[in-house]
């Protein structure tokens, strides 16, 4: 089955599971989207002028609004994904919930802060954080609403409007998201539609700041593009997420997490668990349980099943590609490992991998789809330099009994986020940045640090008197001051011990 069909001037969507066309939308070329962000620009005067307070009014409206047609969004999710109902909703909890952290936390994160000013005490200093103007965003197709929602709340708390390209594969939760976000009142989110190359036109398009979701294939395109215009980018690009489980976890628990986390939206999810490190002595109870939890997974289009179809049809061929190459080195699949032809071509079966090796691509390359690797390791030590050693550094997770040693681990793995006797939960903390290290991205999402990062970072300082002298004058024009005396003053201010200091202050050489 073709994904998404895509025309001169319209893409079609398609549901993957049942491969029904849903409607359509345009492909907007590079001159429709600059006119649209001049507009952006026009809307961000009057929204940037409103106070914090007054913001975070508007947003809990917008999040009413959201809540109004809960329903409506996430059967358009469902509908363009192909996921079960009940995860569509859990993408518009998301909205219901970062945007509640924005409109709270927001006018505590973004009022200017007092700094203090030593060295110079004859001046006052502010941080401030002003709004760019328009955020463009560029989103994929696996969570259609819950990846938004990582980053418009934060950027029009910030004071920007958005200018919102969603993939082309669901650009109809696009623009009904859209359309429900201004219905609160304000014209704050405009929605462009296209492929790659309504994408790459936003980025030129003179957007003042750029956050793109998506593979570090594209993302290194959008660089390059923005390079031109040195538009500033945040990129969150998917990870290769380890579990480490160590001796006398709750191999039970850990299994069953390793599962739930590896399988939910049938894999196409950048936390997934794709590699599970486990110590000899939990080894062959985790295999045991993490096979008979996957045998309980319920696959399917209706409200009860726990995962879908595919969303992009092409991912299939990745994870087939992937299993081939493992087991012709060695590797050998538990369960699942080819496609639910009883559902339709886009289904593929949850899959469990043993006896896998780190340098089979399996173990290297994100799968986005429902296989999880097992491997047994001698050691915590080998898990985490295994697990460190691929291009990804996104989320991990960790299983121990004993805390302080889950902590060390946890600080040992390169990764923006850990979770300890958990997989994946952090991202639903709304106050926790969220990111990744090395090929999975950078700059962070939610939590101040989200809030922040779509603020432009203003310092603003002033003279405690203002008809006092400057500094600026005194120093560097007219008589300048004596090499000896600023000796003296470094030696007082910031020499080693008491007795230089108070050498330098009663004139002493040394
Ligand atoms: O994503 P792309 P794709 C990973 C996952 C998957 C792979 C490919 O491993 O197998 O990416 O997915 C727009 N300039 N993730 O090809 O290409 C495009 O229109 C500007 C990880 O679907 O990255 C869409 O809106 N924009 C992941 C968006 O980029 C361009 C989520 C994403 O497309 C563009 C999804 C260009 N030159 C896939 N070309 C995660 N981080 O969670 C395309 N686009």
């Amino acid at each position: 089955m073709a994904l998404a069909a895509i025309h001169d001037d319209r893409i079609d969507s398609m549901n993957p599971a049942t491969g029904e066309i849903l409607g359509s939308a345009p492909l907007m070329d590079a001159d429709q989207i600059v006119r649209i962000v001049r507009q952006a620009r026009d809307d961000a005067i009057p929204w940037a002028k409103l106070s914090l307070a007054g913001r975070s009014a508007h947003l809990l409206k917008i999040r009413g609004a959201i809540v109004g047609r809960a329903d409506e969004l996430a059967r358009l999710v469902a509908a363009e994904t192909g996921k079960p109902l009940p995860d569509a909703l859990f993408e518009v909890f998301a909205w219901c919930t970062l945007l509640t952290y924005a409109a709270k936390a927001g006018p505590r994160a973004l009022r200017r802060r007092r700094i203090s000013t030593k060295p110079l005490v004859l001046k006052r200093a502010w941080v401030t954080y002003e709004p760019y103007g328009v955020i463009g965003v560029i989103a994929p197709w696996n969570f259609p609403l819950g990846i938004p929602a990582q980053v418009i709340p934060s950027a029009l708390a910030a004071g920007n409007t958005v200018v919102f390209k969603p993939s082309e594969l669901t650009p109809l939760s696009g623009v009904l998201l859209g359309e429900v976000i201004n219905s609160a009142g304000r014209r704050l989110v405009h929605v462009v539609t296209g492929d790659g190359r309504s994408g790459e036109a936003l980025v030129r398009s003179g957007v003042d700041k750029l956050e793109f979701t998506g593979s570090p294939g594209t993302a290194r395109r959008i660089l390059v593009a923005a390079a031109d215009t040195l538009t500033p980018v945040v990129l969150e690009l998917g990870g290769k997420d380890p579990m480490i489980v160590a001796e006398g976890a709750d191999v039970a628990k850990a299994a069953r997490a390793a599962v739930g986390a590896s399988f939910t939206n049938s894999g196409q999810f950048c936390m997934a668990v794709e590699r599970a490190f486990v110590t000899p002595n939990a080894y062959d109870r985790f295999v045991e349980q993490a096979v008979a939890t996957t045998k309980e997974i319920r696959q399917g289009t209706d409200v009860q099943a726990n995962i879908g179809s595919m969303t992009r049809p092409q991912q299939i061929e990745i994870i087939e590609r992937r299993l081939a190459d493992a087991v012709s080195k060695g590797a050998r699949v538990l369960t699942g490992g080819k496609r639910n032809a009883g559902l339709g071509e886009n289904f593929f079966e949850p899959t469990i991998v043993v006896d896998v090796d780190p340098r089979m691509e399996l173990m290297r390359e994100e799968t986005f789809g429902p296989v999880l690797s097992i491997m047994r390791v001698e050691s915590v030590d080998e898990a985490v330099r295994i697990a460190n050693d691929t291009d990804y550094g996104l989320n991990a997770s960790v299983f121990s009994p004993n805390v302080a040693e889950a902590r060390q681990i946890a600080r040992r793995l390169v990764a923006g986020g850990v979770n300890i006797n958990d997989a994946v939960m952090g991202s639903g903390i709304p106050a926790l940045p969220f990111g990744g290290e090395k090929s999975s991205g950078f700059g962070r999402l939610q939590g101040e640090e989200g809030l922040r990062e779509f603020s432009r970072i203003k310092t603003i300082t002033e003279s405690r008197f203002p008809r006092g002298p400057s500094l600026a004058a005194s120093m560097f024009t007219g008589k300048r001051p004596k090499p000896e005396a600023l000796l003296r003053m470094m030696r007082l201010m910031y020499g080693s011990g008491t007795k230089s200091r108070l050498g330098a202050l009663f004139g002493r050489k040394r």
